[in-house]
């Protein structure tokens, strides 16, 4: 491979073989499309009339931004004209969007969180797009009822992250590979091939203001990692920027565990199986990390709704391994 790797050129070595590759591309492409234009249009959020909310409520009761409904409405527009896509379930919108005039070519399903850490937006912090991709065969047989897949029918998944600079990481199966991009062409390239959770897990990133309202087994986990140290010997940091995307990236790049529990006010948490919890879980796999509910891996739940909460503990395997038996109480 040539020292300059566009995402193309990338997705054909790893796939070129088999025969989704072009499948693949093509609806990795369009997500990749939509996120240049969000790309673009978050770095001039301050200068043009496109920051704070849109005075509606999604079906979450959660306020809208913005550029949650921009990024969500690119999303969909896109993806919903390649003709592979059967069907799309976005954050944003209560059902998922069948597309009947695709049933005899769409075997993919794509789920959608457009922008994630949307409270972020206004005040200049780095928020994401996540998304995930789901092949069902023989994809002509399709019922609405198959679209609520569980992770063992990903075949990609991957986030966009709105940062200092824009970054692509994402996996089809082959591990886990950062690209970024350069504004000057336009394109993404791979800066982070082969992205893996560092064996060391110094930072836990979790909001400490809800702890009244947590377990006892939690409370003592975090407790216990106040004054734990890394392999290294050095201490813990706690950091938390109350954007998945954002904090799950930081781990992966420098080794730690991200968690949203469900606690006495929220049983099941906040965050949402198909959208956030599932495609994170599947990088993390990829990246050699680990992804739990507290009890299963996230993997393996079966999804019951579109807009199902679940908790989540993410990241450095030993360290998730560890935390579900101190919340098993073991
Ligand atoms: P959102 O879908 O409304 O953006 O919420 C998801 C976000 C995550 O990115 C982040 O980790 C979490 O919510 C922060 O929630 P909290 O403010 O309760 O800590």
């Amino acid at each position: 491979m040539p020292k300059l790797v566009n995402l193309t050129a990338h997705l054909l070595e790893q796939h070129g073989h088999d025969p989704t590759s072009r499948d693949l591309a093509a609806i990795i492409n369009q997500v990749v499309f939509a996120s240049k234009l969000i790309s673009r249009d978050i770095n001039k959020a301050g200068l043009a009339d496109i920051l704070g909310s849109t005075g509606q409520f999604n079906v979450q009761a959660e306020e809208v931004q913005k550029l949650d409904a921009h990024a969500n409405q690119l999303l969909v527009e896109l993806l919903s004209g390649w003709p592979r896509v059967r069907a799309i379930g976005s954050e944003e919108i209560d059902a998922i969007i069948d597309l009947p005039e695709h049933k005899n070519t769409g075997c993919y399903v794509i789920m959608l969180d457009p922008l994630d850490g949307s409270s972020n937006i206004d005040v200049n912090v780095s928020v994401g797009t996540i998304f995930s991709i789901f092949k069902i065969e023989p994809c002509a047989r399709l019922t609405k009822k198959q679209y609520l897949l569980g992770g063992d029918w990903v075949t990609a998944a991957g986030y966009v992250l709105y940062g200092s600079s824009t970054m692509l990481v994402f996996s089809s199966g082959y591990g886990v590979h950062g690209f970024t991009l350069d504004p000057s062409i336009g394109e993404f390239l791979l800066s982070h091939p082969h992205l893996r959770f560092p064996d060391k897990s110094s930072v836990y990133s979790i909001n400490e203001a809800y702890s009244p309202r947590w377990s006892e087994e939690l409370r003592g986990y975090i407790d216990q990692a106040k004054t734990d140290r890394d392999v290294t010997g050095k201490p813990k940091k706690a950091r938390y920027i109350g954007s998945l995307v954002s904090d799950f990236h930081r781990n992966l790049l420098t080794g730690g565990v991200y968690l949203y529990p469900g606690d006495a006010a929220a049983p099941q948490g906040k965050l949402r199986l198909m959208f956030e919890a599932i495609p994170m879980a599947f990088l993390a796999h990829q990246a050699g990390g680990r992804a739990s509910d507290g009890r299963r891996p996230i993997l393996e739940l079966r999804p019951r709704e579109l807009h199902q909460r679940t908790p989540l503990y993410i990241g450095d395997r030993r360290e998730i391994a560890h935390l579900e038996k101190v919340l098993a109480g073991a």
